[in-house]
Protein backbone atom coordinates (compact mmCIF):
# COMPACT_ATOMS: atom_id res chain seq x y z
CA UNK A 1 0.00 0.00 0.00
CA UNK A 2 1.07 3.54 -0.72
CA UNK A 3 1.64 6.04 1.83
CA UNK A 4 -0.27 8.72 2.22
CA UNK A 5 1.20 12.04 2.23
CA UNK A 6 0.94 15.72 1.41
CA UNK A 7 3.30 17.23 -1.33
CA UNK A 8 5.13 20.51 -0.72
CA UNK A 9 7.13 21.88 -4.05
CA UNK A 10 9.92 24.49 -3.49
CA UNK A 11 9.72 23.89 -0.06
CA UNK A 12 13.24 25.76 0.81
CA UNK A 13 11.31 28.42 0.18
CA UNK A 14 10.38 30.85 2.84
CA UNK A 15 6.27 29.78 2.80
CA UNK A 16 7.67 25.93 2.76
CA UNK A 17 10.23 26.87 5.77
CA UNK A 18 7.00 27.70 7.18
CA UNK A 19 4.63 25.48 6.42
CA UNK A 20 6.24 22.60 6.69
CA UNK A 21 7.12 23.42 10.42
CA UNK A 22 3.19 24.20 11.15
CA UNK A 23 2.26 20.74 9.78
CA UNK A 24 5.05 18.87 11.47
CA UNK A 25 3.40 20.40 14.51
CA UNK A 26 0.02 19.08 13.71
CA UNK A 27 0.24 15.12 14.75
CA UNK A 28 -3.13 13.87 12.63
CA UNK A 29 -1.38 14.74 9.10
CA UNK A 30 0.10 12.52 6.56
CA UNK A 31 3.54 12.82 6.89
CA UNK A 32 5.07 15.97 4.44
CA UNK A 33 7.27 14.90 1.30
CA UNK A 34 9.30 17.51 -0.49
CA UNK A 35 10.24 18.50 -3.90
CA UNK A 36 12.73 20.69 -4.58
CA UNK A 37 15.85 21.88 -6.65
CA UNK A 38 17.82 22.02 -3.70
CA UNK A 39 18.41 19.77 -1.12
CA UNK A 40 16.19 20.64 2.18
CA UNK A 41 17.85 22.89 4.77
CA UNK A 42 19.25 21.14 7.77
CA UNK A 43 17.06 23.47 10.40
CA UNK A 44 13.94 21.88 8.59
CA UNK A 45 15.11 18.37 7.65
CA UNK A 46 13.71 16.66 10.64
CA UNK A 47 10.26 17.69 9.95
CA UNK A 48 9.27 16.04 6.86
CA UNK A 49 9.64 11.91 5.87
CA UNK A 50 11.36 12.41 2.57
CA UNK A 51 12.61 15.19 0.91
CA UNK A 52 13.37 14.39 -3.24
CA UNK A 53 15.98 16.40 -5.23
CA UNK A 54 14.41 17.48 -8.64
CA UNK A 55 12.67 19.59 -10.79
CA UNK A 56 9.14 19.76 -11.22
CA UNK A 57 9.92 20.07 -14.94
CA UNK A 58 10.92 16.35 -14.65
CA UNK A 59 7.69 14.84 -15.30
CA UNK A 60 9.19 10.80 -14.68
CA UNK A 61 10.45 12.61 -10.98
CA UNK A 62 6.55 13.59 -10.41
CA UNK A 63 5.40 9.73 -12.22
CA UNK A 64 7.51 7.94 -9.30
CA UNK A 65 6.08 9.98 -6.39
CA UNK A 66 2.48 8.99 -7.28
CA UNK A 67 3.76 5.32 -7.41
CA UNK A 68 5.00 5.60 -3.98
CA UNK A 69 2.97 7.79 -2.48
CA UNK A 70 -1.10 8.47 -2.08
CA UNK A 71 -1.19 12.48 -2.43
CA UNK A 72 -3.76 13.97 -0.91
CA UNK A 73 -2.86 17.46 -0.85
CA UNK A 74 -0.49 19.51 -2.71
CA UNK A 75 1.01 22.76 -1.61
CA UNK A 76 2.61 23.82 -5.32
CA UNK A 77 4.92 26.80 -3.89
CA UNK A 78 8.11 26.60 -6.28
CA UNK A 79 8.30 29.58 -8.60
CA UNK A 80 10.71 32.03 -9.58
CA UNK A 81 9.79 35.60 -8.20
CA UNK A 82 8.93 38.75 -10.03
CA UNK A 83 12.80 40.23 -10.30
CA UNK A 84 14.21 36.84 -11.05
CA UNK A 85 11.87 36.31 -13.98
CA UNK A 86 12.59 39.08 -15.38
CA UNK A 87 16.12 38.58 -15.93
CA UNK A 88 15.23 35.41 -17.82
CA UNK A 89 11.69 35.12 -18.76
CA UNK A 90 11.29 32.08 -21.13
CA UNK A 91 12.86 30.56 -18.03
CA UNK A 92 10.41 31.46 -15.69
CA UNK A 93 7.68 30.43 -18.03
CA UNK A 94 8.84 27.41 -17.91
CA UNK A 95 9.23 27.06 -14.39
CA UNK A 96 6.15 28.19 -13.68
CA UNK A 97 3.69 27.40 -16.04
CA UNK A 98 4.86 23.89 -17.27
CA UNK A 99 5.82 23.43 -13.97
CA UNK A 100 2.38 23.77 -12.51
CA UNK A 101 0.74 22.11 -15.61
CA UNK A 102 3.17 18.69 -14.59
CA UNK A 103 1.82 19.20 -11.12
CA UNK A 104 -1.78 19.69 -11.97
CA UNK A 105 -1.19 16.94 -14.48
CA UNK A 106 0.45 14.36 -11.59
CA UNK A 107 -2.71 15.68 -9.47
CA UNK A 108 -5.15 15.14 -11.90
CA UNK A 109 -3.55 11.85 -12.26
CA UNK A 110 -3.78 10.83 -8.59
CA UNK A 111 -7.25 12.01 -8.03
CA UNK A 112 -8.30 9.26 -10.58
CA UNK A 113 -5.99 6.80 -9.01
CA UNK A 114 -7.52 7.22 -5.42
CA UNK A 115 -11.38 8.11 -6.25
CA UNK A 116 -11.20 10.98 -4.62
CA UNK A 117 -9.91 14.76 -5.56
CA UNK A 118 -6.62 16.14 -4.87
CA UNK A 119 -6.24 19.40 -3.11
CA UNK A 120 -3.97 21.40 -4.69
CA UNK A 121 -3.14 24.71 -3.05
CA UNK A 122 -1.46 27.39 -4.65
CA UNK A 123 -0.01 30.52 -3.63
CA UNK A 124 -0.83 33.23 -6.48
CA UNK A 125 0.61 36.81 -6.02
CA UNK A 126 -0.63 40.70 -6.10
CA UNK A 127 1.94 40.66 -9.26
CA UNK A 128 -1.25 39.31 -11.17
CA UNK A 129 -2.56 43.26 -10.91
CA UNK A 130 -1.17 46.03 -13.20
CA UNK A 131 -2.54 49.31 -12.92
CA UNK A 132 -1.61 51.91 -15.45
CA UNK A 133 -0.07 54.85 -13.24
CA UNK A 134 -0.37 55.82 -9.90
CA UNK A 135 -3.43 57.95 -9.95
CA UNK A 136 -5.22 55.55 -11.11
CA UNK A 137 -3.70 52.91 -8.06
CA UNK A 138 -4.37 56.13 -5.59
CA UNK A 139 -7.77 56.13 -6.94
CA UNK A 140 -8.35 52.60 -7.36
CA UNK A 141 -8.34 51.62 -3.16
CA UNK A 142 -8.75 48.07 -2.50
CA UNK A 143 -8.97 46.42 -5.46
CA UNK A 144 -11.18 43.10 -5.84
CA UNK A 145 -9.99 39.80 -7.18
CA UNK A 146 -11.21 40.43 -11.31
CA UNK A 147 -10.38 44.07 -11.75
CA UNK A 148 -6.89 45.31 -13.66
CA UNK A 149 -5.50 42.15 -13.95
CA UNK A 150 -3.25 43.18 -16.99
CA UNK A 151 0.26 42.54 -15.19
CA UNK A 152 3.31 43.77 -16.71
CA UNK A 153 5.70 41.10 -15.45
CA UNK A 154 6.53 37.14 -16.80
CA UNK A 155 5.76 36.34 -13.16
CA UNK A 156 2.10 38.18 -12.96
CA UNK A 157 1.33 36.94 -16.38
CA UNK A 158 2.60 33.42 -15.11
CA UNK A 159 0.84 33.53 -11.79
CA UNK A 160 -2.81 34.70 -13.60
CA UNK A 161 -2.49 32.36 -16.02
CA UNK A 162 -1.78 29.49 -13.35
CA UNK A 163 -4.72 30.73 -11.89
CA UNK A 164 -6.96 29.99 -14.78
CA UNK A 165 -5.06 26.62 -15.29
CA UNK A 166 -5.95 25.47 -11.69
CA UNK A 167 -9.37 26.43 -12.25
CA UNK A 168 -9.50 24.69 -15.70
CA UNK A 169 -8.31 21.45 -14.16
CA UNK A 170 -10.69 21.52 -11.40
CA UNK A 171 -13.76 22.05 -13.87
CA UNK A 172 -13.09 21.48 -17.60
CA UNK A 173 -10.36 19.29 -18.03
CA UNK A 174 -10.58 17.14 -20.87
CA UNK A 175 -14.76 17.94 -20.56
CA UNK A 176 -14.93 16.30 -24.08
CA UNK A 177 -14.17 12.55 -22.83
CA UNK A 178 -16.76 10.56 -22.66
CA UNK A 179 -17.08 10.37 -18.49
CA UNK A 180 -17.45 12.58 -16.07
CA UNK A 181 -13.97 12.38 -14.46
CA UNK A 182 -12.75 12.84 -11.40
CA UNK A 183 -11.06 16.51 -11.15
CA UNK A 184 -8.15 17.96 -8.98
CA UNK A 185 -9.48 20.80 -6.08
CA UNK A 186 -7.27 24.08 -6.44
CA UNK A 187 -7.64 26.29 -4.21
CA UNK A 188 -5.30 29.59 -4.49
CA UNK A 189 -4.61 32.64 -2.20
CA UNK A 190 -2.98 36.23 -3.82
CA UNK A 191 -0.30 36.68 -1.63
CA UNK A 192 0.68 40.43 -0.90
CA UNK A 193 4.51 40.64 -0.01
CA UNK A 194 5.36 38.75 2.61
CA UNK A 195 7.73 39.11 5.62
CA UNK A 196 9.42 36.36 7.45
CA UNK A 197 11.39 37.02 10.73
CA UNK A 198 13.04 33.67 10.22
CA UNK A 199 14.19 33.68 6.28
CA UNK A 200 14.90 36.30 3.48
CA UNK A 201 13.19 35.98 -0.06
CA UNK A 202 15.12 35.92 -3.13
CA UNK A 203 14.62 37.29 -6.34
CA UNK A 204 10.91 39.29 -5.40
CA UNK A 205 10.03 42.97 -6.28
CA UNK A 206 8.51 43.52 -2.43
CA UNK A 207 11.61 42.63 -1.33
CA UNK A 208 12.48 45.97 0.54
CA UNK A 209 10.45 45.68 2.99
CA UNK A 210 12.04 42.59 4.38
CA UNK A 211 15.50 43.37 3.34
CA UNK A 212 15.17 46.58 5.32
CA UNK A 213 14.26 45.02 8.72
CA UNK A 214 16.49 42.32 8.14
CA UNK A 215 19.55 44.63 7.49
CA UNK A 216 18.26 46.46 10.33
CA UNK A 217 18.85 43.61 12.94
CA UNK A 218 22.21 42.46 11.13
CA UNK A 219 23.71 46.45 11.62
CA UNK A 220 23.83 46.86 7.63
CA UNK A 221 23.01 49.75 6.12
CA UNK A 222 20.41 49.89 3.55
CA UNK A 223 19.46 51.33 0.14
CA UNK A 224 15.62 51.05 -0.39
CA UNK A 225 14.94 50.43 -3.47
CA UNK A 226 11.72 52.02 -3.78
CA UNK A 227 10.32 55.69 -3.38
CA UNK A 228 9.43 56.24 0.71
CA UNK A 229 5.38 56.69 -0.54
CA UNK A 230 5.56 53.77 -2.63
CA UNK A 231 2.42 51.39 -0.85
CA UNK A 232 1.66 47.95 -1.21
CA UNK A 233 0.04 45.25 0.91
CA UNK A 234 2.26 42.85 3.63
CA UNK A 235 1.35 40.43 5.73
CA UNK A 236 3.63 38.12 8.10
CA UNK A 237 4.40 34.76 7.48
CA UNK A 238 2.58 33.13 9.98
CA UNK A 239 -0.63 35.08 8.46
CA UNK A 240 0.17 33.51 5.13
CA UNK A 241 0.85 30.10 6.43
CA UNK A 242 -2.36 30.12 8.19
CA UNK A 243 -4.29 31.80 4.66
CA UNK A 244 -2.94 28.71 2.88
CA UNK A 245 -4.07 26.16 5.78
CA UNK A 246 -7.48 27.92 6.50
CA UNK A 247 -8.47 27.80 2.80
CA UNK A 248 -7.38 24.22 2.17
CA UNK A 249 -9.28 23.10 5.32
CA UNK A 250 -12.73 25.28 3.73
CA UNK A 251 -15.62 22.83 2.77
CA UNK A 252 -15.90 23.33 -1.02
CA UNK A 253 -19.61 24.01 -0.72
CA UNK A 254 -18.46 27.31 1.11
CA UNK A 255 -16.53 28.34 -1.84
CA UNK A 256 -18.01 30.98 -4.11
CA UNK A 257 -14.17 31.15 -6.18
CA UNK A 258 -11.20 29.28 -6.29
CA UNK A 259 -8.87 32.47 -6.12
CA UNK A 260 -8.72 34.71 -3.51
CA UNK A 261 -7.36 37.95 -1.88
CA UNK A 262 -5.94 38.03 1.61
CA UNK A 263 -4.23 40.76 2.94
CA UNK A 264 -3.17 42.25 6.44
CA UNK A 265 -1.57 45.72 6.15
CA UNK A 266 -0.35 48.36 3.82
CA UNK A 267 2.37 50.55 4.93
CA UNK A 268 4.13 52.74 2.77
CA UNK A 269 7.96 52.41 2.81
CA UNK A 270 8.43 55.58 4.51
CA UNK A 271 6.42 53.76 7.48
CA UNK A 272 8.25 50.61 7.50
CA UNK A 273 11.39 52.64 8.06
CA UNK A 274 10.06 54.39 10.92
CA UNK A 275 8.78 51.46 12.64
CA UNK A 276 11.99 49.57 12.23
CA UNK A 277 13.79 52.65 13.13
CA UNK A 278 11.18 52.42 16.69
CA UNK A 279 13.29 49.04 17.19
CA UNK A 280 16.59 49.12 15.28
CA UNK A 281 17.55 53.15 16.25
CA UNK A 282 20.90 53.16 14.84
CA UNK A 283 19.67 51.50 11.64
CA UNK A 284 21.34 53.57 8.19
CA UNK A 285 18.14 53.37 5.51
CA UNK A 286 18.12 55.44 2.77
CA UNK A 287 16.24 55.93 -0.18
CA UNK A 288 17.91 55.03 -3.38
CA UNK A 289 14.78 54.05 -5.89
CA UNK A 290 15.55 51.66 -8.90
CA UNK A 291 13.17 53.21 -11.46
CA UNK A 292 12.39 49.89 -13.17
CA UNK A 293 11.72 47.93 -9.77
CA UNK A 294 9.80 51.16 -8.66
CA UNK A 295 7.72 50.34 -11.71
CA UNK A 296 7.00 47.04 -11.20
CA UNK A 297 5.70 47.72 -7.50
CA UNK A 298 4.09 51.22 -8.53
CA UNK A 299 1.34 48.63 -10.95
CA UNK A 300 0.77 46.57 -7.82
CA UNK A 301 -2.04 47.69 -5.96
CA UNK A 302 -1.74 49.55 -2.29
CA UNK A 303 -4.75 47.57 -1.00
CA UNK A 304 -6.62 44.44 -2.10
CA UNK A 305 -10.12 43.87 -1.36
CA UNK A 306 -10.19 40.51 0.74
CA UNK A 307 -13.72 40.67 1.62
CA UNK A 308 -14.63 37.09 -0.58
CA UNK A 309 -12.14 35.56 1.52
CA UNK A 310 -13.42 36.96 4.95
CA UNK A 311 -17.10 36.23 3.88
CA UNK A 312 -16.34 32.30 2.22
CA UNK A 313 -13.74 30.74 4.69
CA UNK A 314 -13.37 33.34 7.65
CA UNK A 315 -10.59 34.61 6.57
CA UNK A 316 -9.11 37.18 9.03
CA UNK A 317 -5.23 37.56 10.05
CA UNK A 318 -3.97 37.72 13.38
CA UNK A 319 -1.38 40.42 12.76
CA UNK A 320 -1.73 43.79 11.98
CA UNK A 321 0.98 46.53 11.27
CA UNK A 322 1.52 47.21 15.14
CA UNK A 323 1.10 43.08 16.44
CA UNK A 324 3.47 42.44 13.25
CA UNK A 325 6.53 44.33 14.34
CA UNK A 326 5.95 44.79 18.12
CA UNK A 327 5.29 40.85 18.59
CA UNK A 328 6.43 38.55 15.79
CA UNK A 329 9.06 40.75 13.60
CA UNK A 330 11.28 43.01 15.99
CA UNK A 331 11.61 40.11 18.75
CA UNK A 332 12.29 37.07 16.15
CA UNK A 333 14.60 39.30 14.19
CA UNK A 334 16.46 40.80 16.72
CA UNK A 335 17.16 37.23 18.55
CA UNK A 336 18.21 35.84 14.98
CA UNK A 337 21.10 38.03 14.85
CA UNK A 338 21.68 38.23 18.24
CA UNK A 339 22.85 34.42 18.22
C1 LIG B 1 7.55 39.19 -5.55
O1 LIG B 1 7.94 40.29 -5.13
O2 LIG B 1 7.80 38.75 -6.66
C2 LIG B 1 6.71 38.36 -4.63
C3 LIG B 1 5.26 38.60 -4.85
C4 LIG B 1 4.68 39.94 -4.58
O3 LIG B 1 4.57 37.71 -5.23
N1 LIG B 1 7.03 38.61 -3.27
Amino acid sequence: MRTKAILITGANGEVGHGLIRYLAEQGDLPPVVVLDIRGLDDSIRPYVYETKVGDILDTSLLDTLINEYEIEMVFHLAALLSTHSEFNPEVAHRVNVQGTVNLLHMATAQSRLRGKAVKFIFPSSIAVYGLPDLATKAAAGAVTEDLYTTPTTMYGCNKLYCEHLGRYYSFHYQQLAATDDIHVDFRAVRFPGLISALTMPTGGTSDYAPEMLHAAAAGKPYACFVREDTRIPFMVMPDAIKALLNLAEAPAEQLTRRIYNVTSFSPTAAELRDLTLSAFSNAQITFTPHQKRQAIVDSWPGDVDDSAARQDWGWWPDYDLRRAFDEYLIPQIASKYQK
